[in-house]
């Protein structure tokens, strides 16, 4: 747990020593992936849910330099308010941050490196990056899904968007032997949506089943970790229909501004919330903290 990088708040350092539930939470969510001030109340919200559910949360940043496990509510205030102005940090960058004792907001690879460093082995965060659309040209792939492959932190997340290629990132993470468990669900959810036409490997009903999985998979020393698919609320669920047609529109506008790198992700998120007039925030705001509760509950079984 020790690490001369790694800062952890009192209360997660308690917890991890008491071996109390703890929970990982990322920043670039609050970042580059919402607008403030929604951002902030989200992730207020989401320790809040993490505790309700049992465990401890443990938002996940770069402050100074240190790789931050544990945040306070100034820290996260600060994350939110800053925006685009505090860098996107995955596991490329991690090493340059802390040379340049810089402030960063970490994407679920990241989050994943410093959720393991401090021996926390659930995380729950809204979408993950793939395999982006026509990555066989741009070789658009995100690092999450390698981190996936070498990292031991379970990622619960509501599927990937739409603005993905599903089918791919699916392929890859099989080719990178990283397990996909449906929770309650035989289908990928696609984010905003409960459908998406592909199916999971294995669906699960149950918190225990999934810690039993990832208590395994630990006794064999896997390196990887593994990903829970969690279907957004009913309730919260957005017209299929509809959505696509908003998410073709920002990725030709995406395409045609020539946004490139990891700016495409947050490119893609902002728009899709301008054109849905803020619905899109809204499921996006619901479907995380179903996350939320669903990993604190798997934490406090495994
Ligand atoms: N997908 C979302 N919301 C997000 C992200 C992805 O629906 O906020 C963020 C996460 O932090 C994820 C990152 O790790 O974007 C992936 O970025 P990239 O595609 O550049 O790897
Ligand atoms: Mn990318």
């Amino acid at each position: 747990m020790y690490n001369q990088h790694l800062l952890l708040s009192e209360e997660v350092r308690a917890a991890l020593q008491a071996n109390k539930p703890v929970v990982a939470l990322e920043s670039t969510i609050i970042s580059h992936g919402m607008p403030y001030p929604q951002n902030v109340e989200t992730a207020r919200a989401c320790e809040r849910i993490a505790r309700e559910n049992g465990a401890t949360p443990a938002t996940c940043a770069i402050l100074g330099g240190k790789l931050c496990v544990g945040l306070n509510d100034e820290q996260l205030e600060y994350l939110g308010k800053a925006g685009h102005k505090v860098a996107k940090v995955s596991r490329r960058d991690i090493p340059v941050m802390i040379a340049h004792k810089a402030d960063g907001a970490t994407t679920v690879a990241a989050t994943m490196i410093l959720a393991a460093l401090a021996g926390i082995r659930v995380f729950a965060t809204g979408g993950i990056g793939g395999v982006h659309r026509g990555a066989e040209v741009t070789m658009d792939i995100s690092a999450d899904l390698e981190e996936l492959s070498q990292t031991p932190v379970t990622v619960v997340c509501a599927g990937a968007k739409s603005i993905l290629d599903l089918g791919l990132t699916m392929e890859y993470l099989e080719t990178k032997g990283v397990p996909v468990i449906g929770y309650g669900t035989d289908e990928l959810p696609a984010f905003y949506t409960r459908q998406s036409g592909f199916a999971v490997p294995y669906r699960m009903d149950t918190p225990a089943e999934i810690a039993a999985a990832i208590r395994a998979a630990r006794e064999l020393a896997y390196p990887g970790g593994m990903l829970v698919v969690n279907p957004i609320p009913e309730a919260y669920s957005m017209d299929k229909a509809y959505i696509d047609g908003v998410i073709a529109q920002a990725l030709s506008e995406c395409e045609a501004q020539n946004v490139r790198g990891k700016a495409v992700t947050p490119f893609l998120l902002a728009r899709i919330a301008e054109v849905t007039g803020g619905d899109s925030l809204a499921s996006n705001i619901q479907l995380v903290y179903n996350n939320v509760a669903v990993a604190a509950r798997i934490a406090s079984e495994v």
